[in-house]
C-alpha cells in the first residue's frame, strides 16, 4: 500500500482534515451558541477554529491547499456509514461532531509533524482543549445524572448577600463545595430576573455546579438552566416537565410525607424536605423538624434535600437524622465568609456516605 509521502498527498490529507475539523468544531459551536446560549462553550469553540487556521498557516500550506483538492477523486466521499445518516438528538450531534474534530486534529497533527514538526503541536494542544469543551457541554446535556452526585445545594437571594454581588456571593459558594445553586428571587421583575439568571447560567456552567430557577419555569426554559425549584402554589411540577422536558431538573418543595408523595408521582426529581428548622428566609413556613427528614430518608426514593435553617451548627443532627443532601441559604451567603462558611457546610455532609 502506498504512503503518503508526495508533498501533493500531504497536502490532500491536510486539506481533508483542516476542513473536517473546522465544520465539526462549528457544528458543536452552533449547539453552544444557539441551543445552550452559552457564552462560554461558543466562545471556546469560535477560539479554537481560530487556533486551527492558525495552525494550519503555521504549516505553510495554507495558500496551496485549493489547488491540492480532488473532491471528485476522493474515495472516502463514498463512504457514509449508517451512524452518519442518524442523529436522534442534541447529544448525539455534539458527540459525533467532538469525535470526528477530534480525529481531524489528530491526522492533521500526524501529517504536520512530515512538514514542519515544531508545528504540529498546536493539533495536539486543541485536542486537549477539544476534551475540556466536550466534558463542558456534556456536562450541560445531563443535569439529571448530575443530580444525584449533588451534596450542597446553596440558594441565592440578592437582598440576603449583604451588598455584595450575587454573582460574586454565588462564586465563593461554588469555591467553598456548592455543587447547586439556585437564584431564588420573590420580588424581582422578570427582566432583572432574567438578565440575574444569564450571569448564574454562565458561571455555573464554567464552574461546573447545576443551576435551578427558582419560581419561573419560562425563565429557566430561555436561559437553558438545568432545572427549575417549584413551591407548592406554582406551576404543577407535570406542566413544568413538559415546559423544560425529560433531561430536566424539576424540584418541589415539601413539608409533609402527602406532598413527598404527590411531588414523586408529578416527576419531581428531587424534592426539598423542611423547613427543618424556622428560619426568617421563609417566614411564613411553620418548621417540621428532624421527624420529617428520618421519613424522608426512610421513604423518599429520589434525592431530597433538607432545608430551612440549616448551618454548619445545626447540619450534624440533621445529617443524623438521615438527610445526605442539604439546602442553605442565609448560613452560606449571609455570612461573612461565604466560600468557608459553604466548604464547612460541605464537609460535615461528605462524613456521611450517600
Ligand atoms: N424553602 P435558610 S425553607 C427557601 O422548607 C426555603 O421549603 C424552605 O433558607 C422549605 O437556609 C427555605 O436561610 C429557607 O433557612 C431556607
Amino acid at each position: 500500500m502506498a504512503i503518503a509521502s508526495s508533498r501533493s498527498q500531504i497536502l490532500r490529507i491536510i486539506d481533508a482534515n483542516y476542513n473536517r475539523t473546522g465544520e465539526a468544531l462549528r457544528v458543536v459551536e452552533e449547539h453552544a451558541r444557539f441551543a445552550l446560549d452559552s457564552p462560554t462553550w461558543a466562545g471556546a469553540l469560535k477560539d479554537m477554529r481560530h487556533r486551527l487556521l492558525a495552525a494550519v498557516n503555521d504549516l505553510g500550506v495554507l495558500a496551496d491547499l485549493a489547488a491540492h483538492r480532488d473532491t471528485v477523486g476522493d474515495v472516502g466521499t463514498r463512504l457514509t456509514a449508517e451512524f452518519e445518516r442518524r442523529r436522534p438528538g442534541a447529544r448525539d450531534v455534539v458527540a459525533a461532531n467532538v469525535k470526528r474534530a477530534c480525529e481531524g486534529l489528530r491526522v492533521l497533527e500526524e501529517y504536520a509533524k512530515m512538514l514542519k514538526p515544531a508545528a504540529a503541536s498546536a493539533f495536539e494542544t486543541l485536542r486537549y482543549d477539544l476534551y475540556s469543551v466536550e466534558k463542558g457541554l456534556a456536562a450541560r446535556l445531563a443535569p439529571n445524572e448530575r443530580l444525584a452526585a449533588a451534596r450542597l445545594y446553596v440558594l441565592i437571594t440578592t437582598a440576603l448577600c449583604r451588598g455584595r454581588d450575587p454573582e460574586y456571593v454565588a462564586r465563593l459558594a461554588i469555591r467553598g463545595g456548592a455543587d447547586m445553586i439556585q437564584l431564588r428571587e420573590k420580588e424581582m421583575p422578570d427582566g432583572e430576573f432574567l438578565a440575574l439568571a444569564r450571569k448564574l447560567r454562565e458561571l455555573c456552567c464554567e464552574a461546573e455546579a447545576l443551576f435551578i430557577v427558582n419560581d419561573r419555569p419560562h425563565i429557566a426554559r430561555i436561559v437553558d438552566a438545568d432545572g427549575v425549584h417549584l413551591g407548592q402554589d406554582d406551576l404543577p411540577a407535570t406542566e413544568a416537565r413538559r415546559l423544560l422536558g425529560a433531561e430536566k431538573i424539576i424540584g418541589v418543595s415539601t413539608h409533609s410525607p402527602d406532598q413527598a408523595a404527590a411531588a414523586i408521582k408529578a416527576g419531581a426529581s428531587y424534592i426539598g424536605v423542611g423547613p427543618v428548622n424556622a428560619t426568617p428566609t421563609k417566614p411564613s413556613a411553620a418548621p417540621v423538624g428532624l421527624g420529617y427528614v428520618g421519613y424522608a430518608s426512610r421513604n423518599v426514593e429520589i434525592p431530597f434535600f433538607a432545608i430551612g435553617g440549616v448551618a454548619a451548627a445545626t447540619a450534624g443532627g440533621i445529617l443524623e437524622a438521615g438527610a445526605r443532601r442539604l439546602a442553605v441559604c442565609s448560613a452560606v451567603i449571609s455570612a461573612d465568609d461565604p466560600e468557608s462558611a459553604a466548604a464547612e457546610i460541605k464537609q460535615a455532609v461528605l462524613n456521611y456516605d450517600l
